[in-house]
């Protein structure tokens, strides 16, 4: 029977005639598509045929039919003899590997072939990509296509923070599934964190009894709740019960996506210090935090104290006899050391292990506890501060704050997955903030992501293999509603999709954006909140020989840009956009996209420019700039634009040294007036300089101070912008140089003592 089959179909695809301008819209995009003319349709009277000895096929068998099931109504039937078939076959094609498939659809019926499983499980997806996302009376009609398509990546992460809001069992599998359907293989579940304890741990009852339970203050804004007070109930919380991960683990694995459990440690555990006090350092009860509000928190185990590494290990011998997967995540970031320095316990095992500092200390902790997982054939996996004081010897290193961690961990030889603050965190803006609901900062937009190359340039040839892939992350500080969380991942998710999987040579960013519109479709079909699109306008000010120009850009799909100079909002009869526009006079540029005959979006992008005698100067730094927050690239601080409240749009940041800002004008000019804005972000660490020091020079070697300005802004300040200035009798000058003092957290705060950022948005000459 399976060569009268296979003699038909070559038959068949000899007759197919190849159609160019025809596509599907699957998501991520193919290794490779030929389209065919014709289409095949699935009827009452397809069957689906496998060898029936072959257990897994029979498995992807009912994935399928469940699937066609609930969305026609139709019941496939197994191995019967009926005229058309969908036939599934494992079969041995290098190419292929663990995840690939290759799907053929004629007229006459379906073939799918991959060497494993979860290959016809991703040609499934493919199919199904290609029919109603629910139940419909439509007609199950595909395209004839061959497609030949596998991973660019093995690691095809998201991650869920279920600790700062619990989402229920349900979600978490509508979670996977979205995860599945876009070929993304690694569900990495933050079960454990500072405002709640999510996973059963038989052992030790009141992490969950207590440490999963707060008193809801969830109608206020995250950093705006107050600490619980004794006596007030806590009622907001919940955890997963140990029948339930297992059931989500299966619902998973049928579907090839793994769980990577994150059990948090050292820091950024104070639920399990509210259930079990005698686990930090002060060993002094507390009650479980309702959000951002740490003050006088114990937040981390201590590390002297063996008792901590024997309730580890329990709790980590239930989490192994749950999870098979290969990887499990011990977190590592973020911890503030304080504590540890004045503790007695942990001061005493510095002394007998000969650790030099309290990094050392956490790098002890680490891998103490990678050694236990590796006895237990497990890889450790942690964010990539498990790289102060020494990496442990087999830890495969998660790299968000920025790519340095990931690049350097990857010269050393260790395994790493990508997943940078931008734009991989989805728990920033994507297309606002106006008009967006409140995000905990930062911009990363739908194209943003989709331009992300996890192989950073930095590495070799020799290197790029031990990066396995990328990730988004999702914290949930500001995402208190399902709703909310799926604005938040649909559709980044999608694009990230195509980053991992698509091969580089095969993006194309064009497509994606009219591909994605079939995604809106199902989203919409399944009622499931999402974000549309990107419809602000992207300012890029070019600063440079004493020129300003203003290039614009849209993500918008055909989308043209209008724009006025005058404050006006842009309207359809207003100025087109064609090439970079120049800025010769203080004004307010306002910028809008028209699509489809109308403007889209609800508010034009509007950004000031302030004319001094600085702008489009060349700036030369002594100490460097932190490669994150670089604003608009090196001449940020005479392009003309202030910043405003969001971090990293507008904003060049120092860490730890002075900011030592040199501009050159280009000639002698008179100048009797300089100012230097700066932000403080009380909540981010970012505090004014402690003094800001104003120079000026003929030849720019000898310097002259013309001004010295001691920070006058209140510590506690939550947030506000600030020019530092001095003004001298008219002087005749050519470079001027402006020093802002490094600074640090000041008492009280989580970073206290800690060097803080510096954030600066222009120096302005007059
Ligand atoms: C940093 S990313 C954290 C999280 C926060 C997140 C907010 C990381 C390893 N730690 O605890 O939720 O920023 O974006």
């Amino acid at each position: 029977m399976y060569l009268r089959n296979l003699i038909t179909f070559l038959i068949l695809f000899a007759c197919l005639k190849v159609v160019a301008n025809q596509s599907v819209d699957i998501i991520p995009k193919p290794v490779s598509l030929q389209m065919y003319s014709g289409s095949f349709e699935i009827t009452e009277k397809t069957s689906i045929q496998f060898n029936s000895r072959q257990t897994e096929l029979e498995q992807a068998a009912h994935f399928l039919s469940d699937a066609i099931e609930s969305i026609s109504g139709i019941q496939l039937s197994f191995n019967e003899e009926t005229e058309h078939q969908i036939q599934l076959k494992l079969t041995s094609a290098n190419m292929l590997g663990d995840e690939g498939y290759n799907l053929n659809v004629s007229a006459d019926g379906i073939v799918l072939e991959a060497n494993a499983k979860a290959g016809v499980i991703y040609g499934m997806q493919s199919i199904l990509q290609m029919l109603p996302a629910v139940r419909t009376n439509a007609k199950l009609i595909i395209p004839c296509l061959a497609i030949e398509d596998y991973p660019r990546f093995k690691w095809r992460g998201m991650h869920l923070d279920v600790s700062r809001h619990f989402f229920g069992p349900d979600v978490i599998k509508q979670y996977i599934d979205l995860m599945a359907s876009y070929k993304m293989n690694v569900f990495h579940w933050h079960l454990i964190d500072d405002q709640g304890w999510r996973i059963e741990i038989k052992q030790y009852p009141k992490l969950t009894d207590v440490g999963a339970w707060r008193v809801d203050y969830n109608h206020l804004v995250w950093d705006k709740r107050p600490q619980a007070k004794p006596g007030e109930e806590p009622t907001y919380g919940g955890y997963y019960t140990q029948e339930q991960i297992k059931e989500i683990i299966n619902y998973a694995a049928e579907r090839n996506v793994t769980i990577v459990p994150e059990i948090e440690m050292p820091g950024h555990i104070a639920s399990a210090i509210a259930a079990y006090p005698e686990y930090c350092c002060t060993q002094k009860p507390q009650l479980p935090l309702t959000g951002g509000n740490y003050t006088n928190m114990s937040s981390n185990y201590c590390a002297g104290n063996d008792a901590v590494f024997t309730f580890l290990e329990n709790v980590l011998n239930e989490v192994l006899e749950l999870f098979p997967s290969e990887y499990i995540h011990i977190g590592g970031d973020e911890v503030n050391k304080n504590s540890w320095k004045k503790c007695e316990l942990c001061q005493q095992r510095m002394k007998d292990e000969n650790l030099k500092d309290e990094n050392e200390l956490q790098s002890y902790f680490i891998k103490r506890i990678e050694k236990f997982l590796i006895s237990k054939n497990r890889k450790m996996i942690g964010w990539d501060e498990i790289l102060e004081g020494g990496l442990a010897p087999e830890a495969t290193v998660m790299s968000w704050r920025g790519e340095a961690g990931g690049i350097e961990a990857a010269k050393m030889g260790h395994d790493v997955v990508m997943t940078p603050g931008k734009p991989c965190y989805f728990d920033h803006y994507q297309a606002g903030p106006t008009g967006e609901p409140l995000a905990i900062g930062g911009f990363n937009t739908l194209k943003t992501v989709y331009d992300y190359e996890p192989i950073p340039h930095e590495l070799s040839t020799d290197n790029a293999h031990f990066v396995l892939g990328a990730q988004g992350n999702v914290w949930t500080e500001y995402m208190t509603t399902v709703e909310h969380l799926e604005y938040m991942v649909l559709p980044r998710m999608a694009a990230l999709a195509e980053v991992v999987w698509t091969p580089k040579s095969n993006k194309d960013w064009d497509s994606f954006n009219k591909r994605i519109n079939s995604q809106f479709n199902a989203y919409e079909q399944k009622g499931l909140n999402f974000c549309r699109g990107n419809a602000t306008v992207a300012f890029k000010p070019i600063s440079h020989a004493g020129n300003l120009s203003v290039e614009m850009s849209t993500e918008v799909l055909d989308g043209e840009i209008v724009y006025t100079l005058d404050g006006q909002d842009p309207t359809l009869k207003s100025k087109a956009y064609n090439e970079a526009i120049k800025i010769n006079s203080t004004a307010v540029l306002k910028a809008s996209v028209i699509a489809n005959g109308v403007v889209v979006g609800t508010e034009p992008s509007s950004q000031n420019f302030v004319m001094h005698k600085g702008i489009g100067c060349d700036v030369l730094y002594t100490n460097p700039v932190s490669t994150y927050y670089l604003a608009d690239g090196p001449n940020s601080l005479t392009d003309g634009i202030r910043g405003n409240g969001t971090v990293g749009k507008f904003w060049h940041a120092f860490n730890e040294n002075d900011l030592v800002a040199t501009l050159d004008m280009g000639e002698i000019k008179s100048i009797s007036d300089i100012k230097l804005g700066c932000l403080q972000k009380y909540r981010d660490w970012i505090f004014m300089p402690k003094e800001v020091v104003f120079e000026v020079s003929v030849d720019g070697k000898k310097f002259k101070e013309v001004g010295r300005v001691v920070n006058p802004i209140d510590a506690n300040e939550a947030e506000l912008v600030y020019d530092f200035k001095t003004f001298f009798k008219a002087k005749k000058v050519r470079y001027v140089r402006v020093i802002a003092k490094a600074n640090v957290c000041p008492p009280g705060h989580n970073g206290a003592g800690k060097p803080s950022w510096i954030f600066a948005d222009e120096i302005m000459i007059k």
